[in-house]
C-alpha cells in the first residue's frame, strides 16, 4: 500500500459558494459598490514566483521519497519547448505566465473568460506527492502544490450534459517555441471523463516543491492525475469545456495504436513497443534495480471502480 486512505474530503475543505466570486459577479459586486477587504484569505492572489504560503499537508500523499528539485525541474516533456528531456528548461524563459486567463465553456451554467487570479483561490492549496509515471517507462516522485480539480470545477456547475472535459494549453509561438514544428498538431489536447475529473485524487497544480510552478513544470497551471500516464498531466492550461462526446486527445490523435484515451497506467497492457511492467526512477544511477508498476500507478483501491465494466485492454 503506497498511500494511505483519506477520509473524504472534509467540510473545511469546500470552498462555499459565497467564498467564490467569478469575473462577473465581482464585477457586478463593484458596480453595486460592493467592497472586498484586501486583507482577507479569499482576496489574496496567486504570487507569481517564489514561495506559496500556507500550504497545507495532505493525506493523500506517498510516503516515498521525492525526487529532487534539479530532477523534477530539468528531466520534463513539454513538447511545446522542444522535444529533449533539458530542453524545456533551457527554453523555458521564453513562456509568460502572467497574466493569465482561462476560457471555460460548454455544458456549465457558468461559462466565460476569467483571470486566473480569480481561478486559483491560494488558500486552498495543498501538496500532494504522487508519484509520475511517464508512458516512456520512466518514473518520478513530485511534491506537487495544488487545488483539487473538481473543487475548482464545481463552481462553474457543469450541467448533466458534462459527460466530459477537455482541455488545451496556450498556443502563442513565441512563447512555446516548439509550437514552430509539427511535432504534434497544436495545440496539444488532453480529456478526462466527469468521474475522472471530479475524483478527489485529480489536482490543478500550481506550484512544486512549495514554490511556484517553473514554466517547465506546465506554469502557471497544469493537470496532474497520478493514476494516469504523465501525458496526461497537461501543462499551461488556457482552456476548459465541458463535452457531452469524448474529446480528441493529442497522443492518440498522432499514434492511435499506441496511445488511447484513458491511458490508465496498467503493467499488464504493453505499449506496442516496450513492456509497461516495470520504470526506472529517475535519478537513481545507472546500476538501479527497475521498479515493477503498478496498476493505476498504486492508485487502484481509490480509482479502480471508476472503470467497473469497462475492458481495460480495449479501452487503454
Ligand atoms: N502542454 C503539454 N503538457 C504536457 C506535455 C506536453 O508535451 N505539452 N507532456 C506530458 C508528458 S508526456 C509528461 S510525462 C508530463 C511531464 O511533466 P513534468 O515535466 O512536469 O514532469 O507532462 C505532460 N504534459
Ligand atoms: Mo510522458
Amino acid at each position: 500500500m503506497l498511500i494511505k486512505r483519506p477520509d473524504p474530503i472534509r467540510p473545511s475543505e469546500i470552498t462555499s459558494e459565497s467564498n467564490y466570486l467569478n469575473r462577473r459577479q465581482l464585477m457586478a459586486g463593484l458596480a453595486a459598490g460592493i467592497a472586498l477587504p484586501a486583507c482577507s484569505p479569499q482576496a489574496a492572489e496567486l504570487p507569481a514566483e517564489g514561495e506559496l504560503a500556507n500550504v497545507a499537508k495532505s493525506p493523500y500523499s506517498t510516503d516515498e521519497t521525492p525526487n529532487s528539485y534539479e530532477d523534477v525541474t530539468t528531466y520534463n516533456n513539454f513538447y511545446e519547448l522542444g522535444t529533449g528531456k533539458s530542453d524545456p528548461a533551457r527554453n523555458a524563459q521564453y513562456l509568460k505566465p502572467r497574466p493569465w486567463s482561462i476560457e471555460v465553456s460548454g455544458a456549465a451554467e457558468n461559462t466565460g473568460t476569467f483571470d486566473l487570479e480569480d481561478f486559483i483561490k491560494p488558500h486552498q492549496l495543498e501538496e500532494r506527492i504522487y508519484r509520475l509515471r511517464c508512458v516512456e517507462a520512466w518514473s518520478m516522485v513530485v511534491p506537487w502544490v495544488g487545488i483539487p480539480l473538481g473543487d475548482i470545477l464545481k463552481r462553474f456547475k457543469p450541467t448533466s450534459d458534462a459527460k466530459y472535459v477537455a482541455f488545451k494549453p496556450l498556443v502563442a509561438p513565441e512563447q512555446l517555441p516548439g509550437q514552430r514544428y509539427r511535432t504534434l498538431a497544436w495545440p496539444y489536447r488532453e480529456g478526462l471523463t466527469i468521474a475522472e475529473a471530479m475524483h478527489p485524487l485529480t489536482i490543478m497544480a500550481v506550484g512544486v516543491y512549495g514554490r511556484v510552478l517553473p514554466n517547465q513544470n506546465g506554469a502557471p497551471m497544469r493537470l496532474v492525475v497520478p493514476w494516469k500516464y504523465g501525458f496526461k498531466s497537461i501543462k499551461s492550461i488556457v482552456s476548459i469545456s465541458f463535452e457531452r462526446n469524448e474529446p480528441a486527445t493529442s497522443w492518440n490523435m498522432s499514434q492511435p495504436r499506441e496511445y488511447g484515451f484513458y491511458a490508465n497506467v496498467n503493467p499488464e497492457v504493453d505499449h506496442p513497443r516496450w513492456s509497461q511492467a516495470t520504470e526506472r526512477r529517475i535519478g537513481g544511477g545507472l546500476f538501479a534495480p527497475r521498479i515493477d508498476t503498478q496498476p493505476f500507478n498504486g492508485y487502484g483501491q481509490e480509482v479502480a471502480s471508476l472503470y467497473d465494466g469497462l475492458d481495460l485492454r480495449r479501452y487503454f
